[in-house]
């Protein structure tokens, strides 16, 4: 497949350490796919669904201990504990090395070793960059394949002497005690060993293109981030773009495809995908920032997923899609969820596999698809998906936009004074933590701008470069904050949320084009309600005034505990960010 030597040197050092009994380079061609498929539907790996109703779709169980990211588990191994930084895992890499190469040693003993070159970025983009990743797992290659531009041209387009990154993964026993997502920035290399959940063995995803790459992104001049990417169309046929940044399963697949309310879609508003997850970041020539999404599909939350809720991302998800940890209907070989709709299978396979009377068993309390089930679907399915969604220069960024849920203190949005109160704004952001991550789910901790498990040098420096990037761009993009979970006294959702978020996108493009005013606090712009189009939304006066209310004294409360997230950073913390702090704190009192 190739000539170019560095691939095929560490190639030659991975065979012999994981011993496979062979191995197969995936071209990317249907024929080669079509067959891994089969495949793994004699082995038992993965089972056809309904193929009338779900064309090219697939079903997929991970083993019940093996279901989320793994954050305890995953090592950022820089030469010094310093470059790592207080919030990542370190070890020495040649400690590291040395522990993975035991693990690693014969774990693929009469098993097949798939290599698989792809592109993060349409291919030959200036944004995109190559990986290689080794596995042994088919699962792995078919959600590659959808996941990230695969194959032959991706070869072709490294050439003799081009870089990659080197991913390793084995999927072993998925012993949890043995199981390690490790990252040698320095060495441009990933490997992951005893899981086969999506997020540590996709190894293009969080581990390249946001770990890997924001360190090669500090070093090149350029971002890579944990945001969606939309395009939202006015009335004029104009569209303006937009990232926002919010942690793992709080709400970037919904914002990315949504519908907007009845009375703006008449009026002529859409929302277009560029992504989902992931941006790249670049300064273009005309000082503005541009965004690529470097994914080729959709890894999204099945729960809560519904045609009401989120309906383009169902529709992305009706063919050549690979469902995980979800339910079955085993009486048409159908998928289901919790919020799909309000008729659970009778005859359902619940997520770990056991064939349960889905109604009886939810009104026992149990759920029928694991919280963090996914589907895998590709990006051309999605009927919102953008024309620029293959424009190897990106489009051009106006606002972004970080967020997370808080059930009180955050207001539904407010808007920084400049580029460097953004950052801050950024890096105090704080969400309660979901079940796409083990571990609990609930707990507030302050997660900078949703990348705090996804950052792959010390922070400190991380908030620096976003400092730097700032200097760079004279055009910037204006920086908000959004929460859409604000919780009234008896636990209720303050505001409605999906499609009517696009009020809010509304208020922030108005920002961006300086169309309107807004009310000055301690803590930035927010709005005044009459330049919130609220028509047809079922909201009293007093919510929406308590939405946009910020409460000086928990305010207060919100600055102590910055103050102690930031000194563990110590002299490393950037002194724009000090300052914030003291100015924030100067404005509250
Ligand atoms: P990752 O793929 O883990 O990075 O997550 P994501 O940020 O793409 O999250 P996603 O859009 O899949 O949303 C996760 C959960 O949040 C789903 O259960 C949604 O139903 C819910 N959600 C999304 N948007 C909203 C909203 O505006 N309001 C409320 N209340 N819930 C929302
Ligand atoms: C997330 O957890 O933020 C995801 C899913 O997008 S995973 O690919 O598992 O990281
Ligand atoms: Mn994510």
């Amino acid at each position: 497949m190739t000539e170019n030597k560095k691939v095929l040197t560490w190639l030659e050092e991975m065979k012999a350490l994981c011993k496979p009994e062979k191995v197969v380079w995936i071209d990317g061609s249907e024929e080669q796919l079509e067959a891994l498929r089969a495949e793994a539907v004699a082995t038992g790996e993965m089972i056809k669904l309904n193929q009338e109703k779900l064309p090219g779709c697939y079903y997929h169980r991970t083993a019940e201990n093996d279901v989320a990211r793994v954050e305890d588990r995953t090592f950022i191994c820089t030469e010094t504990k310093e470059e790592a930084g207080p919030i990542n895992n370190w070890m020495a890499p040649s400690e590291m090395y040395a522990k993975l190469n035991a693990l690693y040693d014969g774990s693929m003993a009469g098993r097949t070793m798939y290599v698989i070159p792809y592109s993060m970025g349409p291919v030959g983009s200036p944004f995109s960059k190559i990986g290689i990743e080794l596995t042994d797992s088919i699962y792995v290659v078919l959600n590659m394949d959808i996941m990230t531009r695969v194959g032959k041209a991706v070869i072709d387009a490294l050439g003799k002497d081009g870089d990659f990154v080197k991913c390793l993964h084995a999927k072993k026993d998925v012993n949890p005690d043995e199981r390690y997502i490790v990252h040698f920035p320095q060495d441009n290399t990933i490997m992951s060993v005893n899981s086969a959940y999506g997020g540590n063995v996709l190894l293009g995803k969080k581990c390249f293109a946001l770990r890997i790459a924001s360190y090669q992104g500090m070093k090149e001049g350029w971002m890579a981030e944990h945001m969606l990417i939309l395009g939202l169309e006015n009335p004029q046929g104009e569209v303006k773009y937009i990232c926002a940044a919010f942690p793992s399963a709080c709400g970037k697949t919904n914002l990315a495809m949504l519908i907007p309310p009845e009375f703006l879609k008449e009026k002529g508003y859409k929302v277009w995908t560029v992504g989902d997850d992931i941006a790249w970041l670049r300064v273009g020539e005309d000082g503005r920032l541009y965004a690529i999404n470097p994914e080729a599909g959709f890894f999204g939350v099945a729960p809560g997923t519904s045609e009401k809720t989120n309906f383009n991302a169902l529709a992305a998800t009706k063919k050549n899609t690979i469902f995980t940890n979800v339910a079955i209907n085993e009486d048409d070989m159908t998928v289901w969820w919790e919020g799909l709709d309000k008729n659970p299978p009778e005859n359902a396979i619940e997520w770990k596999g056991a064939k349960v009377n889905g109604k009886e068993y939810i009104a026992e309390g149990n759920k029928l698809a694991h919280p963090n089930s996914r589907f895998t679907a590709p990006a051309v399915n999605c009927p919102c998906i953008s024309k620029e969604f293959e424009n190897p220069q990106g489009v051009p960024i106006s606002a972004i936009v970080f967020g997370g849920r808080r059930a009180k203190t955050a207001p539904l949005v407010y808007q920084a004074r400049d580029w460097n109160h953004g950052v801050f704004v950024g890096a105090t952001m704080a969400s309660e933590t979901t079940a796409a991550a083990a571990g609990a789910v609930g707990v507030v901790r302050r997660d900078p701008m949703a990348m705090r498990p996804f950052v792959g040098y010390n922070m400190a420096d991380y908030f620096q470069h976003w400092i730097d990037m700032g200097k760079k761009i004279s055009n910037p993009p204006q920086i908000f904050n959004v929460n859409w979970f604000r919780l009234d006294d008896e636990g209720h959702f303050m505001w409605p949320g999906f499609g009517d978020n696009m009020r809010v996108l509304n208020w922030i493009i108005d920002r961006c084009d300086g169309k309107v005013d807004a009310n000055e606090t301690a803590i930035g712009f927010v709005p005044n309600k009459e330049d919130l189009q609220l028509e047809g939304l079922d909201i009293d006066d007093a919510t929406l005034t308590e939405l946009l209310s910020i409460d000086k004294e928990v305010w207060k409360e919100e600055v102590k505990d910055q103050r102690e997230f930031f000194a563990q950073f110590g002299d490393k913390l950037p002194k724009e960010i000090k300052d914030e702090v003291d100015n924030l704190e100067k404005k509250l009192s």
